[in-house]
């Protein structure tokens, strides 16, 4: 088992739904740390980065428009295999695929409204949190209670 650390962001419409405290308990609750924090509108340019790979889909544009459409809840988990932990929690890309009791199978009625973003690899990860944080903003803090979780 490896610590890893994978950026989430919560989408537009989570900070209207006032369900960002729901969502970041359930990771909290997990024993996951969150060691980054914040809310931001996303400038369409780091949109485009940040997205870069589905340019050309048939979704990009509607997905470039939505992202920078509101305010963001962005952060950095920390814990052992965090990666694919959160992908599970987040639930399937695909809405109608994605379980009851994950957050996409609990919140959300659209693959294209799916509430929450996740790192989907170690190189995703890196590169996601070194887009929207920067080094000082991350900070990690010892944790006394790991070996309760
Ligand atoms: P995930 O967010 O689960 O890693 P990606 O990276 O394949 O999924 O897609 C990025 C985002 O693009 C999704 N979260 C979703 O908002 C949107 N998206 C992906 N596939 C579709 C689709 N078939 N139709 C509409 N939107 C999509």
């Amino acid at each position: 088992m490896a610590i890893q650390r994978t950026f989430i962001m919560l989408k537009p419409g989570v900070l209207q739904r006032r369900i960002v405290g729901e969502i970041v308990s359930r990771f909290e609750r997990k024993g996951l740390k969150i060691i980054a924090m914040k809310i931001m509108i996303i400038p369409p340019v780091l949109a485009a980065t940040h997205y870069a790979e589905h340019k050309g889909k048939s979704f990009y544009d509607e997905l470039i428009s939505y992202i920078i459409s509101a305010p963001v809840a962005a952060m950095v988990l920390e814990g052992e295999d965090v990666i694919q932990l959160v992908r599970r929690m987040c639930g399937h890309t695909a809405v109608c695929e994605s379980l009851p009791g994950t957050i996409r199978g609990d919140y959300c009625l659209h693959t294209n409204r799916n509430i929450v973003h996740s790192s989907d690899s170690p190189e995703s990860a890196s590169r996601e949190i070194k887009l929207f944080f920067q080094p000082n903003e991350i900070v990690s803090w010892d944790d006394g209670n790991s070996a309760f979780f």
